[in-house]
């Protein structure tokens, strides 16, 4: 594995079982974990994940860091590996592993420790270390190192899943970045009505919700507040990981690709660089997003074409999105959906997916249903859309899945809005 691996990984420390020893205690375990990291050479990823320990374990309130980190540099000095209770060496290595996800320096770091514990003990530490390279989770081992031993396993056998990436596309303010974070189920990337995505930008999904959001820009931070993802610049590769809120796990990783509209006439650069992308990057499937309120103008024909001509159409993948718009009596959803059908055969796609979606309804949706707080404008939204969704004439599961009665509301409306149809699509089987 590769270190890069960290930047998908989770990592919750709540539960760890130093958390509640003594302070000098909870030091010299983090000191011996920062020199056995430092020992094999330490990458900037390692540096902050490390810096999560270091919070939980050296950092407390009241307390002047310099001297305690000094007052406690020398009891470690003068520490004797030895005298540690039994298990600390077991925690090490499971800290050490889901500190760096890198096999071939665990099985090192396992060499180091045994410098430090007596013979008899060998055994028992290869014994672990061959349960957790071959992550497995032994319910007969120690019960305090559990929890770390689970989540590794959870990551490592996230991180062998194949990967599946998806590249969304359409023109300006079609709700790219709203259906990802719809997807997401959080906010993630910024949307707005105006001209807004100005780069690219990858999003990963993790193994496990930490609650964190890892963002790589020119700066790094694994635990991205809202702040920090809505003033990054735009500019070089930028990178994003949290959990993704799925309505049903997947066999895959996921790494979503957001891309700026391509029909910028302020930004004519963006349209160039989406294109660029679109051709360049390696992706499974290609989310084509079709805006609902404008449908037929010039620039979804132009677009339209481009893509049929340059992409492969089995990749492709369209949404018919901002449904929730339409009016009842002007505008009738089958009628366009059909109409695009249509379109879409002329221009060579014989059998096109079509996905009729509302992005915005989805992602309040998942946020009120994952417990997060709406703005007072977002619930009022959320009611009103609620109300309109259940009318028939809204229901977009009658164009896909099926909603059934005695289903969980929650998966109910995931249906009427589309968004059932779409996971199912994206994440499902092989493609
Ligand atoms: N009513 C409604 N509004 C939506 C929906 N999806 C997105 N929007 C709104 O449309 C506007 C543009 O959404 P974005 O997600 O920023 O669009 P985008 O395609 O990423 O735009 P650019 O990055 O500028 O190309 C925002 O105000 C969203 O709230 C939807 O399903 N329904
Ligand atoms: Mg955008």
């Amino acid at each position: 594995m590769s270190t890069n691996d960290i930047f998908i990984s989770s990592l919750i420390l709540s539960k760890h079982p130093m958390k509640n020893v003594k302070p000098k205690k909870r030091a010299q375990y983090y000191y011996i974990l920062e020199f056995f990291l430092e020992r094999f050479g330490i990458s900037r990823l390692e540096e902050h994940r490390l810096e999560q320990y270091k919070r939980m374990l050296i950092r407390k309130e009241g307390q002047n860091e310099e001297d305690t980190i000094e007052v406690l540099t020398d009891s470690i000095i003068s520490c004797r590996l030895q005298r540690w209770r039994e298990e600390y060496c077991y925690f090490i290595l499971c800290d050490f592993a889901l500190i760096t996800m890198d096999t071939e320096k665990v099985k090192q770091a396992v060499e180091l420790i045994k410098r430090f514990i007596r013979v008899p003990q060998y055994e028992k530490i290869d014994q672990f270390a061959r349960l957790l390279l071959t992550e497995k989770v032994d319910s007969s081992w120690i019960s305090s190192t559990r929890n770390l031993l689970s989540q590794y396993v959870q990551n490592a056998n996230f991180q062998q899943r194949k990967e599946k990436r998806i590249i969304v596309t359409a023109n300006m303010s079609a709700g790219k970045s709203t259906l990802i974070n719809a997807l997401v189920g959080k906010q993630v990337v910024r949307t707005s009505q105006e001209v807004c995505t100005g780069g690219v930008c990858f999003i990963y999904n993790k193994p496990y919700e930490d609650g964190r959001v890892h963002l790589q820009t020119s700066k790094l931070t694994l635990n991205a507040g809202e702040e920090d993802l809505n003033n990054y610049e735009w500019g070089g590769k930028i990178s994003i990981a949290s959990y993704f809120r799925m309505l049903k796990e997947s066999a895959y990783r996921i790494c979503l690709i957001d891309t700026p509209g391509v029909n910028s006439a302020i930004n004519r650069s963006h349209g160039n660089l989406s294109r660029e992308i679109l051709m360049e990057e390696q992706y499974d499937i290609l989310l084509y997003i079709l805006n609902a309120n404008k449908l037929g103008t010039d620039e979804e024909v132009s677009h339209l074409k481009w893509v049929s001509n340059h992409i492969p159409h089995n990749k492709t993948v369209f949404v018919l999105n901002k449904l929730d718009c339409f009016k009842k009596g002007e505008d009738n959803i089958q009628l366009s959906i059909k109409g695009i059908k249509n379109d879409l055969k002329q221009l060579g796609y014989e059998h096109p997916i079509i996905c009729p979606l509302s992005a915005y309804f989805a992602y309040l949706l998942k946020k009120k249903h994952y417990g997060e707080m709406l703005t007072e404008e977002e619930t009022d939204e959320y009611n009103w859309y609620s109300k309109k969704f259940e009318k028939p004439e809204y229901d977009l599961s009658a164009y896909s899945e099926p909603a059934w009665e005695d289903e969980e509301h929650y998966v109910i409306m995931s249906k009427k809005c589309g968004m059932y149809y779409l996971e199912k699509i994206l994440y499902g089987g092989e493609n």
